[in-house]
């Protein structure tokens, strides 16, 4: 995969967060959700590549902008023999939340972020728009934990691996409903628990971060969130299982359908046969090469938010790629006026 593209993603996510970030706290969601898509669009059209939307803004009928099956990128114009040697250029996958937190920013909290994930063709999960158990933990306890385990069995397991007492760890939890037994579970064996309304990617990756004060993120989220925190879990080396939920009785409101059957039946329409599968990271992202960009829209444990000034703003991103196993922190200032009357801040 070309190496350029790891820096132009970078500006996929700033401008999508920017734009985002114009609505944060005025409590409209729809809008910093709509304004953060059609950023990431545009700028991704920039892009020289031959890129397909494989997680994104819903089916096509109902997502006129980055929906499922969206091709993206200059090379897949009608003129791209103009601008491209598509014979040589590599298909890729992409997957997008451009505003991860809608609610967030709407309401000015903490932890919103627009975010993406790259591999080449058949490289991401195509997850359908379901609800995922998910476990996210530290490197160090890779492979130790098991999503099929208790949250109490897990916690022991983090605090050997970490070699830290069971209330030295901090569990994100979303704040829901279905989590009650969970939350109770997690106090009673001892750790702390954080609850966050929303945005579990960012909850996801901070525990591969040591220094975040995060340890796990336990329960149920969406499942195409899953994919893309997968994908930087496996690119950094943390752990993070899914498994799709399909049960009404388990999450009684939003995604998935009212009977349990259907919903089976629907997975298996796209090929999923054996719903109870539990995957891991290296499953939801495996293809060879991945990439991974994310930029904070309101502030975060990893990234600042976007910050306005007279003349311009600054960005906080995350880019992560498992080609050059790095992962850059990238801290940019966006000049908008005459350079000459700015104050670079
Ligand atoms: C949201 C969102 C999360 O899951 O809550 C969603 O904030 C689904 O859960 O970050 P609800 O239907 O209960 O709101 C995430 O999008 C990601 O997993």
């Amino acid at each position: 995969m070309d190496s350029t593209l790891g820096l132009e993603i970078i500006e996929v996510v700033e401008k999508a967060a920017i734009a985002s970030a114009k609505w944060m706290g005025k409590g409209e969601k729809n809008t910093a959700d709509h304004v953060a898509v059609e950023a990431m669009r545009e700028r991704m059209n920039k892009i020289h590549m031959r890129g397909r939307i494989v997680i994104g803004e819903g089916e096509r009928d109902e997502a006129p902008m980055l929906y499922i099956g969206e091709e993206v990128g200059i090379c897949t114009r009608e003129d791209a023999a103009n601008h491209c040697n598509t014979e040589e250029l590599l298909e890729i996958d992409i997957a997008v939340d451009p505003c991860e937190g809608t609610n967030l920013v709407a309401y000015g909290q903490p932890g919103s972020m627009a975010v993406l994930a790259i591999s080449e063709k058949g490289g991401l999960f195509r997850a359908p728009d379901f609800y995922m158990k998910k476990l996210a933990a530290p490197p160090a306890a890779k492979g130790h934990v098991d999503i099929t385990k208790s949250a109490t069995e897990n916690l022991k397991i983090i605090s050997e691996c970490m070699d830290r007492s069971i209330e030295e760890l901090v569990v994100v939890v979303m704040d829901r409903p279905r989590h009650k037994d969970l939350i109770q579970e997690i106090r009673q064996a001892g750790a702390r628990v954080r609850l966050i309304s929303d945005g579990d990617v960012s909850a996801a990756l901070s525990c591969a971060f040591s220094g975040t004060n995060i340890h796990a993120l336990m329960g149920i989220g969406a499942a195409p969130e899953g994919v893309i925190s997968a994908a930087a879990m496996r690119c950094l080396g943390g752990h993070f299982q899914g498994q799709l939920i399909y049960d009404p009785e388990v999450v009684k409101t939003g995604l998935i359908g009212e009977s349990k059957e259907g919903n089976i039946a629907r997975l298996k329409e796209m090929d999923i046969t054996d719903p109870d599968r539990v995957y891991n990271a290296e499953e939801l992202a495996s293809g060879e090469t991945v990439l991974f960009a994310a930029c904070g829209i309101t502030p975060g444990t990893l990234m600042e938010g976007v910050r306005f000034f007279h003349g311009g703003m600054r960005t906080q991103s995350l880019v992560i790629s498992s080609q050059s196993q790095t992962a850059r922190f990238v801290d940019t200032v966006h000049i908008v006026d005459d350079p000459k009357v700015l104050q670079l801040r």
